[in-house]
Parts: structure tokens; sequence; C-alpha cells
């Protein structure tokens, strides 16, 4: 029988990797073609319910896997058939500031019947998502998503390769539909838009036949609007192998769980220890107990064990670490929210009492001030190093998003943690990040619980 392994192993040596690759997930499609942000209906909540009116890419959910080799194009005319503007974001991608799709900052948003020429090359290797950037509170709750695959130049040894996004959405209970209240100041205020069904890739009951000793890649994304997850393994022994897309030095055994933030990802390679006629699960951890986030049959046969741990993956280019004694410093206070101590803030260049900021439904300030403002919160020079300390000052996790770079934590040694293009932070702590402003532009830096972006966490830096 052919393993599809061995099918993958042929592909690569033909031209048309990327739709041959693709074929198991989504349609295979040309490498320049349409993007197609649309409405549709798709079966998400098990079958005794009605299907989910969602918005997708091409009309899917989740959105086209685009897989493309390091140093590939990706090119695609995004057309929007929503009945309101979009516009799509690249996220992790270090790719150039005009491909980067926010609204007001990098380009104007997409109009309904209009289109936007994606074209960029991708120059890291890793697992990246896309989804859209215009009024993301509902554009992402909705289902405007996918991931972009950016592949190592070799083959890293494993037996599979899976996209795994994970999601949770709000759902009428009777109906399925999903709940179209996306200002609730409830959710914005607090720990954001939860959702009442949690998914894989849009499957309630997400399972993948696997046979004993295969090694798998997972790659994990968290697409949520806010949802924390913690993901641990049964049945797997696995490694972590990359963090927002970038490859950690070592291989970091999974023995206890990992931590995804919204817009995070990790890629797992995981060996398949459980017995046939068994099931493995990637398990979902909420509040201390075990839930079913994909689950693994293990079907009959088996491949060859592989008695050693991954290599690691290799690293990608020009990932200098910033001169930390040169670095120029930067503090983000970030304030509000229920339960917080901001008392007052800046909205629209006036300074608000938190009682008139709940009016406007505004919640958040970094540095005093509530959402974007014309000066960025730091111009600087390209190739500059930069230590930016942010304290959490407020009740509630927050998953900063800075586009266009990625950075590293300094630990409390003043040794550099791994890259990443988003930094999970809970309420009362202090941490710091570094990173080398080595790409031009006016970049985005949010929280990526979407709720509380659109309430205030909101700022950008400009580099020149
Ligand atoms: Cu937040």
């Amino acid at each position: 029988m052919q393993t599809r392994r061995d099918f993958l192993m042929r592909a690569t040596s033909s031209a048309f990797l990327t739709t041959v690759a693709s074929r198991t997930w989504a349609e295979p499609e040309p490498p320049q073609s349409r993007l197609v942000a649309r409405q549709a209906s798709v079966q998400l909540a098990p079958p005794a319910y009605p299907q989910t009116e969602i918005w997708g890419y091409d009309g899917t959910m989740p959105g086209p896997l685009i897989r493309v080799r390091q140093g590939g194009r990706v090119v695609r005319r995004l057309l929007n058939d929503l009945p309101q503007a979009t516009s799509l974001h690249w996220h992790g991608l270090r790719i150039d500031n005009a491909m980067d799709g926010v609204p007001g900052l990098t380009q104007q948003a997409v109009a309904t019947g209009a289109s936007f020429d994606i074209d960029f090359v991708a120059p890291d290797a890793g697992t990246y998502w896309y989804h859209a950037h215009n009024r993301s509170m509902e554009q992402v709750a909705r289902g405007l998503y996918g991931a972009l695959v950016v592949e190592e130049p070799e083959r890293p040894d494993v037996d599979r390769d899976e996209v795994l996004i994970l999601d949770d959405w709000l759902l009428n209970q009777d109906t399925a539909q999903i709940d179209a209240d996306f200002s609730r100041s409830h959710d914005r205020s607090h720990a954001g838009r939860l959702g009442n069904f949690i998914a894989t890739n849009g499957q309630y009951d997400h399972s993948l036949d696997v046979r004993r000793h295969e090694r798998l890649r997972l790659r994990l994304v968290n697409a949520a609007n806010a949802r924390i997850f913690e993901l641990a393994l049964s049945g797997l022994n696995g490694w972590v192998m990359a963090l927002d897309g970038m490859p950690l030095e070592r291989p970091q055994p999974l023995s206890d769980t990992v931590l995804l933030g919204p817009g995070q990802r990790a890629d797992l390679f995981v060996d398949v220890v459980a017995e046939e006629g068994k099931t493995a699960y990637l398990v979902r951890v909420d509040n201390g107990e075990g839930f079913v986030q994909s689950a693994f049959p293990v079907m009959p046969g088996s491949s060859n064990a592989r008695a050693n741990m991954p290599d690691p993956l290799p690293p990608n280019p020009d990932m200098g670490a910033p001169d930390l004694a040169q670095a120029r410093r930067l503090r983000l206070h970030m304030g509000g929210g229920a339960m917080g101590r901001l008392r007052s803030a800046v909205l629209d260049g006036e300074r608000r009492t938190f009682r008139e900021m709940a009016e406007a439904n505004q919640f958040w300030a970094f540095n005093d001030m509530i959402g974007m403002t014309a000066a960025p919160l730091a111009e600087l020079s390209l190739g500059e190093p930069v230590r930016l300390e942010i304290v959490n000052d407020t009740a509630f996790p927050h998953a900063m998003h800075l586009h266009g770079m990625h950075f590293h934590e300094i630990a409390t040694d003043g040794t550099l943690g791994p890259l990443r293009d988003t930094l999970l932070s809970y309420g009362g702590q202090t941490r710091e990040i570094a990173f080398v402003a080595h790409n031009p532009g006016d970049w985005l830096f949010h929280c990526h619980m979407l709720s509380h972006a659109e309430s205030g966490m909101m700022t950008w830096m400009r580099v020149v």
C-alpha cells in the first residue's frame, strides 16, 4: 500500500508540490488565484443541528491551506464578496508593509465588490496564518481565516504534516448560528468574546487516522478571538519544534502542557505510542479537566519507530539577536478593563473618565491612550535594537501581537527566549521583549484578544 509519506516524497520531486500537498485538506488551487471572502453555510455543529452561516475564504472553513516553499511567492487576488469592507493580514510574516493588510495604516479597507492584489515572498519557513483585519472581532469570529505553511528547503523527517486550527465559536444553542452581537461591553471589558463550541479545522469531532510509531508534525494555530488554549498529549510522545513559526534551537520535550494565546502557533512533532485499536488525543485542558481537541485513532499496521529525538528545524535567515546594551528602551503600560485601576485615559484627544470610556464602549488604554493615535508609540531607525517593557496593569491576560517583526522575550537572567510574534501576558505581570527594527514600515502592535483591540488595545510603531 502506498503510504502518504511515499506520496509526499514523490510529490516533492515534482513542480506541483503546493497543489499536491494541499489536496488532502483543501481543493487544489493554481499558484496564482483568487481568494474570495464570502458568505457560506457549513456543518459546524453536530448533524442534528442546522448548518451555520459563516464568512469564509472561498466559502470554506478553514480557508484554503496555502503552502509555499521558503522564498516562494504568494500571489492572490482578494475579492470581497462580503456585505462589509474587509482586509487580509498575514500573521507572523516578515513581509513588505504594503502587504500587511491593516486598514487605515497600511492600506484602505477593501470595499464590497472590490479587490486587493496580494504579492509577497515568504522569507521564513514555518506555520503562519492569514485572517481578516477589518472589524476583526466580527470577521475572524465569523470564520475569515486560513493557514499559510512555508516549507523548509529540506523536508523534515516526519510521516505526515497536518495543520490543526483551533477555534471557539459563539453559537446559538438552538439554531447553531453565530451570535451576531460583536460589541457586548461585558466581553470587551473582561476576557473577550469566548465561544461555547470548540472545534478543530471547523469540525467538532476532528479526527485523523494514524498508525503506531508514525511521527506527525502538528501545526497548531489558535484562531480564537480570545480563548487561551492549554494543550496536552495522550498516547503521543512529542516535542515543541517551533513557536509562532520560528524554530526552537533545541526541540523541547512536551511532557506537560503548551499554552497558545490567540494568534499564537506551535509546531509539534509527535510519535504515536498508543497501541493499535486505541486512540491518541490532543487534549485541551480547561480548569484542570481534559477534553478531546482532536482524536487520532490508531489503525492496523505500523510505521518504523524512530529511536531518536528529532533534529531541530533549521533556523530562519537574518534573525540577528538585538544588542541589549545598545537597545533603545520603551515601555508599554496596559491599563483598564473590569476590576482594573484605570481612572481615566485619552480618547480622540480628550481625557475621559473610566465611566465615560465605558459609555463609549472603550475599556483599555496603552500608556494612557485609547486606541490608535496619530503619532506612533515609537519611531525607530531601521536596524535599531529595541527593548520594550510591557506592564500588564490589568486583571486579565492579553496576547500582544507585533506585526512585521518577531521578538525575543528577555528572561529575568538577561538571556533571550525563543522568537515570537505574540506575547501572552497575564494580569499583574511585567515582561520585557527585545527585537531589531529590521523591517521598514508602519507596524501595528495590539492585543490579539480582538474585542480588547477594538476597545482600546491598539497602537503602532514606525520603522524608517
Ligand atoms: Cu487583551
